[in-house]
């Protein structure tokens, strides 16, 4: 048998966590191996670089937080920032703290087994290759496990076809071009807008539409690079103490205890003021009372028919099947104004479904759609999707898959019982799921990384979460979506995106600030719920 490579770690992924993580464990001195499919660090800025990528929180709060010297060294040139320079940014982050000497790239993990016996994970990857390690951290993104939709003939296509999260790095030339987009929620929004600017026939083929808002992105001054660099420990106070982890937090007040005319005035407030504050600054209630949310979705419904010119277009655009704010909110940048321009068409998927995909285009009843480049921004197997395609195996060959059939139990959305030592950062129902995710990503690790101390102080060689604790946390998580608007809506948040997938609650939407209060509690009870050894 060829020589096994043992680790004290292995961290699956190089995306914000997997970086973030591998720092901190050889802080602890440990011996580490990222694995990454990709060829480059960045997870989801790594993959998705199609036209118009870029940040919906704001720039200055979604990098890492942790290191004075990473914050002062580097500056963000737009308030949202496009994924060319995200990228240019974790690729900074990974040569300033030299992480990739221990990442090894293109290298696929397809399974990871408990071994009993030595209590070690082995874990394999495409090609044959095996390492073992004590612990397993698995850092593979809510939203890294794209899907195609199912459509016939889709193999058939003579034109180029894409899905936006794996957008080819040579540069693609759409100037003149027919191109669909199938697809329209925060990816579909983002791509639709960018490439309006230059096809030269685009067709939008929209099953539901969302409720999308303005971004009111701009370039970062001088003055406001300063005043940046100088707020950045009140920034990340603010996060902290906000419900999701943003610069925006919701507003108290019952709804129906301010006078009309001055809600109104605050939609309008939030409706111009940058990212997710009309969603997420909005009146808490909003996404709980149907009153009030018929208010908000009433304001958003005029907005875009303010915008879109025909008529009959902008009903298209305006959602019938959910409340403003239930499904995650693209933001957007001038994209209803999209649909006034003569080379943009909107199809309606409710009413004329595609028949299949031609060789040259786009089938819907006697209709063929001509298209040069199809672009699938089609949306993800989320939060469960990446763990189903790596067969990971606990306790007695156990398989996760089969343990989660029904939807997935965690402990803190960070461990699983029957499968000890293995760390999920940013698992299903952890509080990472529903938040500025480098926020509570840092939150994962650093709760991770001290629980691997105290077993280090300790001289303990095994974590496991007891099925009580699981099963109490699981409860939990479905209590917190009591009374949310968002519980019944169809959408990635519960899995029914995804066809054959039982709809379950896969986010945690307690708040940010409750679930790190929890995670603490946890540790000053002496890891409740956990049994070391
Ligand atoms: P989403 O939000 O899941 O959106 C996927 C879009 O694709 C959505 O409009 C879907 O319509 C549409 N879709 C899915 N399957 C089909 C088929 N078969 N035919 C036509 N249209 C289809 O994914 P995104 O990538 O936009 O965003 C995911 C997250 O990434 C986002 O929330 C951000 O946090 C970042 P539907 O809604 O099902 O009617």
């Amino acid at each position: 048998m060829s020589k096994i490579d043992q680790f004290d770690a292995v961290v699956i992924g190089a995306g914000i966590s997997g970086m973030y993580q591998l720092h901190r464990l050889r802080g602890l001195g440990l011996s580490a191996r990222v694995f990454e499919t990709g060829d480059g660090v960045g997870g989801t800025w790594y993959w998705n670089r199609y036209p118009g990528a870029r940040f919906d929180s704001e720039s200055y709060s979604y990098g890492y937080s942790f290191s004075k010297e990473i914050l002062d060294e580097w500056n963000w040139t737009e308030h949202f920032s496009p994924q060319p320079e995200n990228e240019r940014y974790l690729n900074f982050v990974a040569d300033k703290l030299d992480l990739k000497k221990d990442i090894q790239f293109n290298s696929k993990v397809v399974a990871a087994r408990y071994l009993d016996e030595q209590n070690l994970w082995e874990v394999e990857l495409e090609g044959g290759q095996r390492v073992r390690a004590r612990f397993l951290i698995t850092a593979i993104g809510i939203l890294s496990a794209h899907q195609f939709p199912r459509i016939e003939g889709m193999d058939s296509f003579k034109g180029q076809s894409w899905h936006t999260a794996r957008w080819p790095k040579e540069p693609v030339d759409l100037r003149g071009k027919r191109v669909g987009v199938i697809g329209t929620g925060a990816t579909g929004v983002q791509v639709i807008q960018e490439v309006a600017k230059i096809a030269g026939q685009l067709t939008v083929f929209q099953l539901d539409p969302n409720w999308c808002s303005p971004l009111n992105n701009s370039a970062i001054t001088e003055a406001e690079q300063k005043e940046i660099h100088a707020s950045y420990p009140a920034i990340f106070e603010t996060c902290k103490k906000s419900f999701g982890g943003f610069m925006h937090d919701f507003d108290q007040r019952p709804f129906f205890d301010v006078p009309e005319a001055e809600r109104e005035a605050f939609f309008e407030r939030q409706y111009q003021g940058r990212g997710f504050g009309i969603w997420l600054g909005n009146f808490m209630d909003t996404l709980t009372d149907p009153r009030a949310n018929a208010a908000i979705s009433a304001f958003m419904a005029r907005k875009i028919r303010a915008r879109v010119k025909d008529p009959k277009v902008a009903e298209m655009l305006i959602p019938k099947d959910h409340g403003f704010g239930t499904k995650r909110v693209p933001m957007e940048t001038r994209y209803y104004e999209v649909y006034n321009q003569d080379n943009v068409t909107l199809v309606d998927l409710n009413t004329t479904p595609i028949e299949r995909v031609t060789p040259q285009g786009i089938q819907i009843g006697d209709k063929e759609h001509a298209l040069d480049y199809i672009i699938y921004a089609t949306g993800f197997d989320a939060v469960t999707g990446a763990f189903k395609r790596i067969d990971i195996q606990g306790k007695g060959g156990t398989k996760l898959a089969d343990k989660w059939k029904d939807g997935p139990e965690t402990y803190l959305g960070m461990q699983v019982a029957g499968f000890p030592n293995m760390f999920m950062l940013v698992g299903p129902h952890n509080g990472a799921t529903f938040c500025n995710i480098p926020r509570c990503i840092e939150q994962n690790v650093e709760w991770v990384s001290d629980c691997i101390a105290h077993m280090q102080k300790q001289d303990l060689q095994r974590i496991e979460t007891t099925e009580t604790a699981e099963a109490a946390w699981t409860n939990h998580v479905y209590e917190t979506t009591q009374g949310l608007l968002f519980s019944g809506v169809r959408s990635w948040f519960v899995g029914s995106n995804t066809p054959g997938k039982k709809a379950t609650f896969l986010v945690y939407a307690g708040g940010s600030p409750a679930y790190r209060q929890k995670c603490e509690e946890v540790v000053a009870k002496g890891y409740e719920g956990f049994v070391m050894s």
